[in-house]
């Protein structure tokens, strides 16, 4: 269980301004984008009314009603004898998640057939940016599946992607859906997070993707999470820009 350490986000200069309405709803409102933001995660727990007055350079009557109000929105949880937490169940978001799509759904969408062609696949120490990305414990290995991903026979883009060992056990059973295999677990992401640049193309992924060398393509990483808010896949994709028009997933969140 993580414990909301990390004052900065509570010290009035992360919420407070004047003129802006009372006190204890600018930090109200501050907690709830928050939450939904996923800067505070779920099972997060806060610090103590002291304390996080003391942080907050409030009254605690102050954070009580903004709590309060919390709880009723039932974003925060008060467990007896344990604290404030906040809460992972989050019926209106895992709606929302359904849109989350694999490479399989979204051209099977577009009525195309996807196939993978298997460049690697197996257990491996991680790097650091899988490390990092996937939160995982010093000595632990990872899961890598590397794809050529194809939609009706043609090559669409390549795809390196890493799991915990926990999540993937058998990164050989991986054939042409990844996400088909963690429903079946029940381990599917239900949030991610994709940054997307433009690259140019060198070498050898020119050579897989049919394209010529330094061919403009788009770079995705997504790190996706659990409900949990565990991360739980890492992917690091190239994908054509002239025919893939990928789309961004977006996240709706919960009002404030
Ligand atoms: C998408 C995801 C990728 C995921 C894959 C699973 C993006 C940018 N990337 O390509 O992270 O691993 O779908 O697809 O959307 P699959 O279930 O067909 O293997």
């Amino acid at each position: 269980m993580d414990q909301a350490d990390d004052t900065a986000l509570f010290r009035p200069d992360a919420w407070f301004r004047t003129g802006r309405g009372p006190r204890y709803e600018q930090l109200y409102r501050h907690l709830a984008s928050a939450i939904s933001s996923g800067d505070l995660q779920p099972e997060t727990q806060l610090p103590p009314e002291r304390d996080l007055a003391e942080i907050a350079e409030v009254s605690r009557v102050t954070v009580r009603k903004a709590v309060a109000q919390l709880v009723e929105d039932g974003v925060l949880e008060q467990r007896r004898g344990a604290g404030t937490f906040v809460r992972s169940a989050r019926p209106k978001m895992e709606h929302s998640l359904s849109a989350l799509l694999s490479f399989t759904e979204y051209m099977r969408q577009r009525g195309k057939t996807s196939t993978s062609r298997i460049l690697r696949r197996g257990v491996f120490l991680p790097n650091p940016d899988e490390q990092v990305a996937l939160g995982l414990p010093g000595g632990a290995e990872v899961s890598r599946v590397d794809r050529l991903r194809s939609a009706d026979g043609m090559a669409m883009a390549l795809e390196w992607s890493s799991l915990p060992t926990d999540i993937l056990p058998q990164p050989e059973a991986v054939e042409t859906s990844l996400y088909d295999i963690l429903r079946a677990m029940g381990t599917a992401p239900s949030r991610a997070v994709q940054r997307i640049t433009a690259v140019n193309l060198t070498g050898p992924d020119a050579r897989l993707l049919n394209l010529p060398d330094g061919a403009a393509v788009l770079r995705i990483d997504r790190t996706a999470y659990l409900p949990s808010g565990r991360p739980i896949e890492y992917t690091r994709g190239l994908y054509r820009s002239d025919i893939y028009d990928f789309i961004a997933e977006l996240r709706l969140d919960q009002k404030p």
